[in-house]
């Protein structure tokens, strides 16, 4: 399996590092080569290109798109570039691999999955929390029924990086690069592990806010960082949005992301309440899943840690022995793991665009519900 990857920053360099650990530590179908690396920067993508163990690098996305050697092209690169490229993917009949959210906006992720459906290409959505063990095992308990009716489902999604004012007009603060700010980037996440987890949105009502309106414009920025220059511009995304949310099961949620949870970093965390037990889980402990059941011994009820590292524990057993922890990047390789098995073997897999395009649903109806100062259901967008 040839990948061909448009995108060298931040989530580029998690991406190629899936591509390159996958094969050590999973029993592959196929070898994953990293054939060629793609951005519009010479000298940054040919960099890239050598420090990440990249074949090649093209500096146009039409060519690594249309060349003969590329099976899968993986897309990175910011949100408003997510269209064109899969189009252009899928039409030279590549399969995709395509960062969260899918879109810019609803129309055009459905646009992106019919054209991925007609072709016949398979397609995924980088939704990579779904993929560590300990959110894997809290989905085997829910799917067990152990958690028994569900009542709650509350997310948080908590970065602090934009508490600062004079953090510069970054890609992600504007719209017609990012689609969203807090919301598309974060809620994103949360949406599609609710959905993961368990199951559908109804209905949706939200609030946002956008605490610090103008910003430098960057001199320089890399990743969550970056230098300002004296020059002021207009954020036009939010900084936070929450929203609370009714589900098809009957369950009441509630959703906050936010880049301005003084002191909170990557607060990615869910609680869920259900007739017999409850769940909960924050990416900041990641290998940790906290379970409370009601028919344990009274004397001796109460909420228990559970370690995920155990070789039983999906995708743990692959790593290290017991207790040796895994970190953020180990969800990318299982991923990608899943998606190359998809394709060569025919495995079941999800998140596809569909996912991505559900999700955006989520996201759009709450917008929506912004606007309107009222809930919508999710059936309306
Ligand atoms: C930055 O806010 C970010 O990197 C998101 O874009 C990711 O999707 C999330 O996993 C971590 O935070």
């Amino acid at each position: 399996m040839n990948v061909g990857m448009v995108g060298y920053k931040f989530m580029g360099k998690a991406h190629s590092h899936a591509y390159k650990d996958v094969g050590m530590f999973f029993d592959m179908n196929a070898d994953v080569v990293m054939k060629a690396i793609c951005g519009r920067d010479e000298q940054g993508v040919k960099d890239a290109a050598a420090k990440f163990g990249w074949e090649s690098y093209e500096t146009d996305w039409r060519k690594l798109v249309a060349r003969p050697d590329i099976d899968i092209v993986d897309i990175n690169a910011p949100s408003d570039a997510h269209k064109e490229i899969t189009l252009g993917a899928i039409a030279n009949g590549k399969h995709v691999f395509c960062e969260k959210p899918l879109a810019l906006n609803l129309a055009d992720g459905r646009e992106m999955l019919e054209a991925a459906e007609k072709a016949g290409v398979k397609h995924a959505v980088c939704f990579n929390y779904r993929f560590l063990p300990a959110v894997q095992l809290a989905k085997q308990i829910i799917d067990e029924g152990r958690l028994g009716d569900i009542h709650h489902y509350r997310a948080t999604y908590l970065q602090d990086w934009l508490v600062d004012p004079n953090f510069p007009l970054a890609w992600r603060l504007k719209k017609e690069v990012a689609g969203s700010g807090a919301h598309g980037d974060l809620n994103a996440h949360c949406i599609d592990l609710a959905r993961f987890l368990i199951g559908e949105f109804d209905r949706v009502i939200g609030h946002n806010r956008t605490f610090v309106k103008e910003r430098p414009i960057p001199a320089s920025t890399t990743g969550l960082s970056g230098t300002a220059s004296e020059q002021m511009g207009e954020v036009t995304v939010d900084d936070a949005t929450g929203f609370l949310a009714d589900f098809k099961n009957g369950a009441m949620g509630s959703f906050i992301a936010t880049r301005f949870a003084t002191g909170r970093k990557n607060g990615n965390t869910f609680e869920i309440h259900g007739s017999k037990g409850t769940i909960r889980w924050d990416l900041e402990r990641l290998n940790e899943l906290e379970v409370y059941f009601r028919d344990d011994e009274p004397n001796e009820a109460g909420f228990r840690r559970i370690l995920v590292t155990e070789g039983t524990h999906k995708y743990a057993g692959n790593w290290w022995p017991t207790g040796h922890i895994i970190g953020y990047e180990h969800g990318f390789v299982h991923i990608v793991y899943e998606f190359v098995q998809h394709i060569t073997e025919g495995t079941p897999f999800a998140p596809t665009f569909l996912d991505g395009v559900r999700c955006q649903e989520v996201l759009e109806a709450v917008d929506l519900s912004i606007e309107r100062g009222s809930w919508v259901n999710v059936s309306e967008v």
